[in-house]
């Protein structure tokens, strides 16, 4: 009989990579949608048709139970968060309502119904923070420096307590930046690609940047998702930092994407404080070694190719007119 996967966030860029992924390999795929959110199904495209979608507030612990009960899924991915970082500093208690409260409630729902459901809970390499050594496993110490992080980090505990306290096949998956053509595009590498597409097709003139120096540890998001379902295939549930191990500045992001259009980058691009953020002094990078022991973990999109996979598909977007080209967040 087919497997059941209960997802949250299924409109997210992940959501979308791993719901495909999930059918491609015969499980039955059901999205838990806030009623207030429907409209974002469209997001999925073509991908509605084979999903199935259950209406409840991810706030609602009875409608979490009773779907919990009545599907009895063998797995469930809660990929549900606000997850702009920024925008965690307007509303510190919204993030961590929803982040660590979404975990909380479908944790407990699985252990009152009593069912051997495999949990992932989508972690991130924001929890490490204000890192004191560099590359970072799942051995770092966490020291999150934003409300998005810190919530992450409760969450995170609390699918650890129900791990150890009630024996829940329970693990998080401690992802680093991943991208792709569904990342919506206040994320700096969309915010890039659609930049760099709108100004190569002369829709716009400049593109407004935040800090060029800024790292960032980028992979594919196709990649990542592969490993959350590899993380509920293993014997025993563990947590696994998913990373490539090499950071890539801003500047190196904008260089790459402007020479896959042939301009230089120099002439379109602005720095504009109001996208600085005051708070990043500290380099995020992947030692992902237990991943590639256990899992096999091996990145198959390299960050050349990933940018430029992002640009033409922006430029296909603006020029068969399914975007607008002031869309950049
Ligand atoms: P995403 O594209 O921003 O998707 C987030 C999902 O959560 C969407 O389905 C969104 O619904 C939903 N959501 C947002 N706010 C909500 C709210 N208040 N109530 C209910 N649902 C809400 O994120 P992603 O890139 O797919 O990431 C998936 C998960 O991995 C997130 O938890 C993220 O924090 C985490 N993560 C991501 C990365 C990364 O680099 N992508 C790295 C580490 C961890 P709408 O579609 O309606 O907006
Ligand atoms: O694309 P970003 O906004 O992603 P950020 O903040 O790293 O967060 C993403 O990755 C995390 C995992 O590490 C996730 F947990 C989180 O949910 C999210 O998916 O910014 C990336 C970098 C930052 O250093 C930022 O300062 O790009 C720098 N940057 C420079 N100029 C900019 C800009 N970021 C944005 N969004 N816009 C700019 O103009």
């Amino acid at each position: 009989m087919a497997k059941t996967a209960l997802i949250t966030g299924i409109t997210g860029q992940d959501g979308y990579y791993l719901s495909r992924l999930l059918l491609e390999r015969g499980y039955s795929v059901i999205g838990l949608l806030p009623p207030q959110r429907s409209d974002s199904i469209a997001k999925l495209g073509a991908l509605v048709n084979e999903i199935q979608v259950c209406t409840v507030e991810l706030t609602d612990p009875v409608g979490l139970l009773k779907i919990v009960e009545q599907l009895q899924p063998q797995e469930i991915y809660n990929l549900a968060a606000p997850s702009f970082v920024p925008d965690s500093w307007n509303d510190p208690l919204g993030t961590l309502d929803l982040v660590t409260g979404t975990a909380t409630r479908l944790l407990a729902a699985v252990r009152q119904v009593g069912i051997d459901t495999r949990f992932y809970q989508a972690s991130t390499s924001e929890m490490f923070g204000q890192v004191r050594s560099s590359p970072q496993d799942e051995e770092t110490p966490f020291r999150p420096m934003n409300p998005y992080a810190a919530a992450k980090l409760h969450a995170h505990w609390t699918m650890v307590h129900h791990r150890q306290h009630y024996g829940l096949f329970a693990c998080s998956g401690i992802l680093y930046n991943h991208e792709s053509s569904r990342r919506p595009p206040n994320f700096v590498t969309r915010k890039v690609s659609l930049g760099a597409a709108a100004i190569k097709l002369g829709l716009r003139e400049t593109l407004e940047m935040g800090n060029l120096e800024a790292k960032r540890d980028w992979g594919y998001a196709g990649d990542y998702v592969e490993m959350m379902w590899r993380m509920l295939q293993t014997p025993e549930p563990e947590d696994y930092v998913i990373g490539t191990g090499q950071l890539h500045s801003v500047k190196e992001l904008v260089t790459a994407a402007f020479d896959c259009v042939g301009l230089d980058w120099n002439q379109y691009v602005v720095v504009n404080p109001k996208f600085l953020r005051t708070d990043e002094h500290f380099q995020l990078v992947a030692n992902p070694t237990k991943a590639n022991r256990n899992l096999g973990w091996k990145p198959q999109v390299s960050f050349e190719a990933l940018i430029e996979k992002m640009v033409m598909k922006d430029l296909e977007r603006l020029q068969s007119g399914k975007i607008a080209p002031d869309t950049v967040g």
